[in-house]
């Protein structure tokens, strides 16, 4: 099936998937633990027949059974090399249910391997893993694509690629929320549909986790940001345990109908269901929506950027908003050295503060010699997303490595920019294309800069012709003023201020400029530069690429655009007159001899490597952790030491409390899983460096054993390695298990290394039960020694509830307890 005529399917009305494959052949009698593909194939007739009842409730396209049929999954079953022929004679087994009465759609999953920075897998590597997989399912004639269940969107984005490459059918892809409203990585519904629209896929929406209620609110905002189909594939329900031990959905045909209703009020025009959803279910939902009429897909585009976590609207009405500068090492001397020495420290610093500052999008440059500018600008890219939420900037004269930057980087970008030259514009319009991304448009042609305003606007109504012509909207294109130097040309100021207004009113296009330019070669040049920032806003400019530590010109901004009367603008200057007093309260009085010596207070601005809040009071160390600097932390822990501070202390004042925070910050989704994997890394690295400079404690008496261990389906062990340590101090022989250690391996342990003790840790309240089942089974196999527990999950009341023998808060009380219940 070609694209557009899977458009013009559903363009037609609702399009209806099919319910759960996995828990209905569990029901069917397939069992736990085997490879899904090969029981499916060596039962083909059970499959059809699922399928066959999928297609009379009424099911469109049926997803072939290849979910898992990829490399790495197969691998686990040593079945990787017959991929190609599973996955072919896996769609054989949906066409014959199918049988010409519904469309099959290859499906493919996220491999159980994490992508680098979080893991170890780089992005080609996976895109390769799908491209297999994709190649082999057409090969077996699928109709089109399913991408479904995925947590990660990067992962997502590399599957999309790899379709793309070999092949033109329709894409479908869909993410898991968790009922916070986010994927596990942190995705929000809108980045979602952002970033993977603009990259080609045809229809996105959400499958899996929560029943069809928890969804609704992500379905609104995914049509809200959305300009293809948006998919609901909900659980019927969330999932319950029965008296027996198994696992049910709870929610019946009719209430899966019912809740349809409003998933589809919601914006969803495809609609299926996923795990314990039946042919019922497909059936009842089907009939409901006879009843009903989809929301039409939106025609009209909003200019939307996305980060992994987080997405930004430009509007042609709304307040000034700005591009932060300061990721590019031009005339910046200290950064220059950093990027030669291969240290990304302060491109973090530069991200992070920029968006506490109120930058929107970050621009990211490295061109400066001495440094590979394309290896450079990937290890940026992964480096800012990590810390920051902002879509970014994609700023380079070098095609290739925007185009690198571009497939990795796991959102939808701007890059900056494209000109008019014939060479770049060809070379730079179909990458904006292949990645989705918007483009700052340079009215500068193979001529060079325009001489007069009639041939800059005619530079903007030619490449905005040939843009549409190519299929790229108006709205991907932001045009920049080029703005040249007053000094040089008295009516430069104006000459911008009339391309602003004639993009905005007469073709309804963004514009960006860079201020600074309109003041080059005169005297106090931010007070020109504020000026022209009010002009320019007044005409229409929609972004500045600047500085947003500048207090002078972000305040002036948020300023006119109150007088302006623009949207929110009120509440956003007055929270920043706020925040620009309370960072003030100290300043010397205006006009006094000191304020005179400051050289210019508040409209200094903070210049670079400056300015970090009141960051001067925060141990390095701690903010290393907290802010996942793996780099910094040896040498910071170095510096610390250096200072006279105890490698205990280290760990007690500054390691500990840091990654308590972090866990704080976590709970209150302002940090998510990357920042916590960023930050247990750096203080593991810390603790690893710091050991073996702690002081052995004298012990005294015989030798004891003590076995330890993080319990079954915890990986916390941070806590745990601290104990082992703080015993092994104090002479304790230490048998230190690992984690996720299962209750039998525990006590088998502790029998035959005859220990005194043993100890365990738990960190999730989904865990701490395990620690129960590690005493029962010392009951059972006669283990006779001491149990003590820990971690931040249990109590001392839950010690005795299991029958644990002791608990203790943290690693130094740890040793008295044992101490104590050996006496
Ligand atoms: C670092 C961290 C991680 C790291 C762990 C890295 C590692 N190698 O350990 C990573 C990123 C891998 C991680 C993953 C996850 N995490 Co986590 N993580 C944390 C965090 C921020 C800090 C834990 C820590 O190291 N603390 C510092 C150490 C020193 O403290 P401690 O472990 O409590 O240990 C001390 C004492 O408790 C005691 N002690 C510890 N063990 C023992 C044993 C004995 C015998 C004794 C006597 C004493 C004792 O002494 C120790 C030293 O003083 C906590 C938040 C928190 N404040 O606890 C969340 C937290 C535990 N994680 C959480 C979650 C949800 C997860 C994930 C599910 C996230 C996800 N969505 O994937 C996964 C779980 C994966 C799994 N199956 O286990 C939740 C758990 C919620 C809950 N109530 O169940 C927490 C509480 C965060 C939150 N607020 O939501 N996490």
């Amino acid at each position: 099936m070609t694209r557009s005529e899977f458009k013009e399917l559903l363009d037609r009305g609702f399009v209806f998937l099919d319910g759960a494959t996995g828990t209905n052949l569990q029901n069917a009698g397939m069992p736990t633990g085997v490879c899904p593909e090969q029981w499916i194939l060596e039962n083909r007739e059970i499959m059809v027949q699922l399928q066959k009842d999928f297609v009379d409730a009424g099911t469109q396209i049926l997803y072939a059974p290849t979910f898992t049929a990829n490399r790495l999954k197969l691998g686990d079953y040593g079945l990787e090399d017959r991929l190609r022929q599973m996955n072919i004679d896996l769609v054989a087994i949906s066409k014959e249910a199918a049988a010409g009465r519904a469309l099959v759609a290859g499906d493919m999953t996220m491999t159980g391997r994490q992508l680098y920075p979080m893991g170890t897998m780089m992005f080609e590597e996976l895109v390769d893993i799908y491209k297999e997989q994709a190649e082999a399912l057409v090969a077996g004639g699928c109709d089109l694509f399913v991408i479904e269940t995925m947590m990660s969107l990067q992962e997502t984005r590399a599957a999309v690629l790899a379709i793309r490459e070999i092949c033109d059918l329709p894409i479908i892809a869909s993410l898991t929320f968790e009922a916070d409203g986010r994927t596990l990585f942190g995705t929000n519904p809108e980045a979602a549909m952002i970033t993977l629209q603009s990259l080609g896929a045809d229809v996105v929406g959400m499958n899996c986790s929560t029943g069809p209620d928890g969804m609704i609110e992500n379905i609104e905002k995914m049509y809200s940001v959305a300009n293809v189909p948006v998919l609901a594939k909900p659980n019927a329900g969330l999932p319950q345990i029965d008296k027996d031990g198994r696992t049910f959905y709870p929610t019946s045909p009719e209430e899966f109908a019912a809740e349809g209703r409003k998933l589809i009020e919601a914006g969803a025009r495809v609609l299926g269901g996923c795990c314990g959803a039946t042919p019922e279910h497909i059936r009842k939902l089907v009939e409901m929506a006879g009843t009903m009429e989809p929301k039409p897909v939106h025609t009209e585009k909003k200019r939307l950027l996305s980060s992994e976590r987080s997405f930004v609207e430009i509007t042609l009405d709304g307040m000034l908003q700005i591009i932060g500068e300061r990721i590019n090492p031009t005339g910046k001397k200290k950064l220059q050295a950093e990027l030669r020495e291969g240290s990304l420290d302060l491109v973090r610093d530069f991200a992070r503060m920029q968006e506490e500052d109120g930058a929107e999008i970050l621009d990211v440059n490295m061109g400066t010699n001495g440094i590979d500018e394309k290896e450079m600008m990937i290890k940026a890219v992964y480096e800012v997303t990590q810390v920051s939420d902002c879509p970014l900037c994609i700023d380079s004269s070098f095609p290739e490595v925007i185009e690198e930057a571009l497939r990795i980087y796991p959102g939808r970008a701007l890059i900056n920019s494209i000109s008019w030259e014939t060479e770049k514009f060809e070379r730079l319009i179909p990458i904006a294309k292949k990645y989705g991304a918007m483009f700052v448009f340079l009215p500068v042609s193979d001529e060079g800069i325009p001489a007069t305003q009639e041939e800059k606007h005619a530079i903007i109504h030619a490449a905005l012709e040939e843009c549409r012509k190519r299929g790229i909207d108006k709205e991907d294109m932001i045009v920049d003023g080029l703005v040249a130097t007053v000094g040089a040309d008295p009516e430069a100021a104006l000459h911008c201020t009339d391309t602003f207004a004639h993009c905005k009113n007469d073709l309804g296009l963004a514009t960006v400029c860079g201020l600074s330019n309109i003041s080059f070669g005169l005297p106090e040049r931010s007070f020109v530069n504020m000026a022209f920032l009010v002009m320019a806003i007044k005409s229409g400019l929609t972004l500045a690429i600047a500085n947003p530590s500048q207090e002078l010109l972000m305040n002036a901004a948020a300023a006119t655009d109150m007088l302006l009367a623009r949207e929110g603008s009120d509440i956003k200057y007055i929270t920043r007159a706020q925040k620009y007093k309370e960072a003030h309260a100290n300043d010397p009085k205006p006009g006094s001899a000191q304020a005179a010596q400051a050289g210019g207070g508040a409209s200094a601005g903070k210049g670079e490597g400056s300015g970090q809040g009141n960051s001067q009071t925060v141990n390095p160390v701690y903010k290393a952790v907290m802010n996942g600097e793996k780099t910094k932390i040896i040498k910071l822990c170095e510096t610390e030491l250096s200072l006279g501070t105890k490698p205990d202390d280290i760990i007690s004042l500054y390691l500990i409390p840091a990654i308590n925070d972090v866990g704080d910050l976590f709970d209150k989704q302002k940090y998510f899983l990357p920042q916590l994997i960023a930050s247990a890394g750096t203080m593991e690295k810390a603790i690893a460096h710091l050991e073996p400079m702690i002081e052995k404690k004298e012990g005294s008496g015989p030798v004891e054993t003590v076995v330890i261990a993080t319990v079954e389906g915890d990986v916390h062990d941070i806590g745990k390695n601290l104990v082992a340590l703080m015993l092994r101090n104090y002479g304790y022989r230490v048998i230190d298990l690992g984690k996720d250690v299962p209750a039998e391996t525990i006590i088998r342990s502790a029998l035959e290394e005859n220990a005194s003790v043993v100890g365990l840790s738990a960190l999730m309240t989904t865990t701490m039960m395990r620690m129960k089942d590690v005493v029962e089974e010392a009951a059972a196999k006669g283990y006779k020694g001491k149990i003590i527990i820990g971690g931040a999950a249990v109590t001392s009341s839950f010690a005795e509830e299991i029958g644990a023998d002791g608990y203790s808060r943290d690693a130094a009380e740890c040793v008295q307890l044992v101490k104590k219940l050996l006496a």
